[in-house]
Formats: structure tokens, C-alpha cells, sequence
């Protein structure tokens, strides 16, 4: 199974289309901010499962600001990343997971691309697909096969 991983699109969909074409993921996930980009995801490709937790700019979305998804036996826990405080590589986020049993950890909101093994737990922030704070645009792929989560970032978006 295949994921499409979007955080911190900021209300531009632009490079979404692309994404979705170029990967043709099975799931997608959208990590917060904003919750309107979350409703176009829905709008246009109802077909695909999406998965999305509230941003700290969705201040009206009823949405939870944690989740926890299963994927073929692996156990993955999203979250926007401001209740962490998250500006580093996410490691209270990977503490989170452990403690509800994850071994995948997905976060956003510091724009910046995380990709760690922290004890049991594997921390892949995608970084923003509308507003980096360095680099380029990015989204995350998540691979998902026999049990095993694989992650890559995709910045030529
Ligand atoms: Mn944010």
C-alpha cells in the first residue's frame, strides 16, 4: 500500500493533482494546516481513503489532533505536530507513539523534513508542500509491504 503523506499545504492545493497523478496512492494523509485543502483532497478524489488530524490553524475543525491508522499490521500515529512543540526532529512525537503502541510516527507544522528511527518508533515529518522553511516543496511516500513501513521524500513537485 502506497500513501501520499501532505502536511502545511496552507490553503494552496496546487501541487496536490500532481502528486496524486505521479504516485497513485492507495491512501492519503494530511497532517493539519489547512483543513479547507483537507475538504478539496475529499471534493476531488472521494475514491481515496484520506486520513487528516487538525492543524493549529484550523481553528473551526472539529477534526482530532491525534490519530491512530493500521496499514497491513503496522501501526501508525499522525498528529499536526503543536502540541509537541515540535521544531526538532520530533522525538517527543516518537515517545507518543511508543506509548500507544506505534511504530510509525507522522508529523508536520515545522515545514521542515524529518526522516529518524528513534528506538522502535519512525519519525517522517514530509516538510510543507506550499511553504518550506528550507528546501524545496515536498510530500511524503509511505510503502508499506509485509509489515514494513518505507518512506521517501518526493521534492520536484
Ligand atoms: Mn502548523
Amino acid at each position: 500500500m502506497r500513501f501520499l503523506i501532505i502536511a502545511d499545504s496552507h490553503g494552496s492545493t496546487r501541487r496536490f493533482d500532481k502528486a496524486i497523478v505521479a504516485f497513485e496512492p492507495d491512501g492519503i494523509i494530511h497532517l493539519g494546516d489547512i483543513e479547507r485543502d483537507v475538504e478539496y483532497l475529499m471534493d476531488v478524489y472521494p475514491h481515496i481513503p484520506l486520513y487528516a488530524v487538525v492543524g493549529n490553524n484550523d481553528p473551526w475543525c472539529r477534526r482530532e489532533a491525534e490519530k491512530v491508522i493500521e496499514a497491513d499490521g503496522v501501526k501508525i500515529f499522525m498528529t499536526h505536530g503543536h502540541l509537541y512543540g515540535v521544531w526538532d526532529k520530533g522525538l517527543r512525537i516518537a515517545e507518543r507513539a511508543e506509548e500507544l503502541g506505534c511504530s510509525v510516527a507522522l508529523f508536520g507544522h515545522s515545514h521542515v523534513p524529518v526522516d529518524e528511527v528513534y528506538g522502535n518508533v519512525h519519525v517522517f515529518n514530509p516538510g510543507s508542500i506550499s511553504r518550506p522553511r528550507v528546501g524545496e516543496y515536498s510530500v511524503g511516500i509511505m510503502e508499506i509491504e509485509n509489515g514494513e513501513a518505507k518512506f521517501a521524500h518526493c521534492d520536484w513537485l
